[in-house]
């Protein structure tokens, strides 16, 4: 791999990405994220990482330039890995050794990775990149193209696509077209078309159940959404807000902010009851909400997906008699009603796993059937590659009428669904199916079960490090005392639960409580705060209820 490198080259295109003096970061919950102007090496040198992961695994590896649900100012970058997963763990430490390392190191530390990952030098090297709307992105993934071409490697760039699309494009790629074409038609045409034969099943719905509403986040999914628009069937009439064309990305909009914030975002107008949905920055993560004729707001999130989904699949997986095996996995953000009623009530087992949809997609990989949401909405569903062959196998040729459509309706799921990671355009068009299929409005399926009221909260504090978590993050073990204080704190309210972790994409300590009032859930999440701000080196004035 050494061998092969152009020294010369390497070293005058290093220099042109210099690294500024001091700056260290961590690879955090889906790759690098920092201020834009931060990047430009981060982005070179994820282009040479790329290009080595290419060589390792023999296939092509994927690069999107996006800071997803963090403000417009922020960038970032996610690798994605040859069957449309999230880089192996093993390889996180590699890309921080790259985006740390000296400009006169970098040779030396490419050297290493490549005798520590056995790196087959002899191989080619073949990257996808694609890039959300920020106005940084055009450039920084320009040096991400830098980095691939001074190690020789190939590179094909979508441009503006969502994070999910690349990851697609990357799965159909490496599956030699089996599981798609690898292009924004192949993807458009695979979705439409699953969705069509879903709904064509589904009892005729009122007008008004015919209309969606989406905040776009004023990002990607705004584009991407309206490219899609003339695959779509009439029976769904999608409407879209935050295009982009007016305000700055994630402003006061997006799924993160709606989940944060529990209230709709800017520039949708809302009228009672009518069924509306927000992506994030880069459309992996969607959220669903109407307000009642009260004007009270009520959001649905990742969770009641998780269930909405998991009812579904349940009920046909029962429908074709196969004893699959399903389970749910979630995060700690899990509200604590929609982990009892899937244990309790639809008898699915879940899992609770860190943050990080790398996470959940690792632990949904070891069921026949595995769903995955964490609470903002990121999430999917995996169908083992044993589940997928019986069911596709049953649909053609299962002789019991009734067995064989339940078994067709799975398949054109398994299609629908991206199954490399949460897409919020894959998501929707499931979420849509599934409530045209059961007849289902918004109100009722909010009504599935009650969400425990809650709260979360971001604490800055001067290195985010000090606090250490266990137990899938629900345990401080650092800084001292901290853990006490929250158990003690937790006593004070019924039904209550809280934990804090550091974030891995913003410099925040992020604190969730839940109890059985909002007000105490308020309360508890404010004490905790205080409680972080103390024992954590807090930063500024202390936290204010
Ligand atoms: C990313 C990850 C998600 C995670 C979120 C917040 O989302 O892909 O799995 O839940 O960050 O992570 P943290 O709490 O560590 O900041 P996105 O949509 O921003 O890419």
């Amino acid at each position: 791999c050494a061998s092969e490198m152009d020294s010369g080259a390497l070293k005058k295109y290093s220099a042109l990405h210099p690294k500024p003096a001091g700056l260290t970061l961590q690879y955090g919950t889906a790759g690098f994220r920092a201020k834009a102007e931060q990047l430009d090496h981060v982005m070179f040198r994820m282009g040479l990482l790329a290009v080595l992961r290419s060589k390792a695994v023999v296939s092509t590896i994927g690069i999107m330039v996006t800071a997803s649900h963090n403000p417009e100012e922020d960038n970032g970058v996610k690798l994605v890995d040859p069957l449309g997963e999230m880089l192996h763990p093993s390889w996180e430490e590699y890309a921080t050794q790259l985006a740390n390392a000296e400009e006169q190191e970098l040779e030396k530390i490419i050297t290493e990775i490549c005798q520590k990952a056995a790196v087959n030098q002899h191989k080619d090297a073949s990257v996808f990149i694609g890039r959300d709307t920020r106005p940084s992105s055009e450039k920084l993934s320009q040096s991400v193209i830098d980095g691939i071409s001074v190690l020789g490697g190939q590179y094909h760039d979508y441009g503006l696509v969502t994070t999910p699309q690349l990851h697609y494009m990357v799965c159909c790629r490496n599956t030699q077209g089996q599981y798609g074409k690898a292009t924004l038609e192949g993807y458009y045409e695979k979705l439409s078309k699953a969705f069509m034969e879903l709904i064509k099943q589904s009892p005729s719905s009122g007008e008004s159940q015919r209309h969606l509403k989406i905040d776009c986040a004023n990002g990607i999914g705004a584009l991407k959404l309206s490219e899609m628009e003339p695959y779509f069937p009439k029976e769904v009439l999608i409407h879209l807000y935050n295009d982009g064309t007016k305000e700055k990305l994630n402003h006061l909009c997006g799924a993160d902010f709606v989940k944060v914030h529990q209230k709709p975002p800017r520039g949708l107008d809302m009228k009672p009851n009518e069924r509306c949905c927000s992506f994030d920055g880069d459309a992996d993560r969607i959220v669903y909400y109407y307000k009642d004729a009260t004007g009270h707001f009520h959001l649905i999130d990742g969770d009641k997906i998780a269930t909405l989904i998991s009812i579904f699949l349940k009920e046909l997986l029962a429908k074709v008699g196969q004893t699959l095996k399903m389970a749910v996995v979630q995060t700690a953000y899990a509200n604590g009603s929609s982990t009892r009623y899937l244990e309790e009530t639809l008898k699915v087992p879940v899992h609770c796993v860190k943050t990080g949809v790398k996470h959940l997609h690792h632990k949904a990989q070891e069921f026949d059937v595995g769903v995955y949401f964490e609470a903002n909405g990121h999430g999917t569903v995996l169908f083992s590659k044993a589940a997928e062959t019986k069911i596709r196998q049953l649909a053609k040729e299962e002789k019991d009428d009734e067995k064989r459509e339940a078994a067709k309706v799975l398949e054109n799921m398994i299609d629908l669904i991206n199954q490399t990671v949460g897409d919020a355009v894959s998501d929707m068009l499931v979420i849509e199916a599934i409530l045209a299929l059961k007849g289902l409005t918004v109100q009722q399926w909010d009504a599935v079960y009650t969400d425990l009221p809650n709260r979360l909260l971001k604490v800055e504090v001067a290195d985010r490090r000090v606090i250490d978590t266990t137990d899938a993050e629900r345990h401080a073990l650092t800084p001292p005392g901290l853990q006490e204080k929250i158990d003690a704190l937790v006593k004070k309210y019924k039904l209550s639960r809280a934990f804090v972790r550091p974030s891995g994409t913003e410099d925040v300590v992020r604190i969730y409580a839940e109890a059985d009032t909002q007000e105490n859930a308020d309360t508890l999440a404010h004490e905790v705060s205080l409680a972080v701000y103390h024992l954590a080196g807090g930063k500024g004035t202390p936290p204010q209820p």
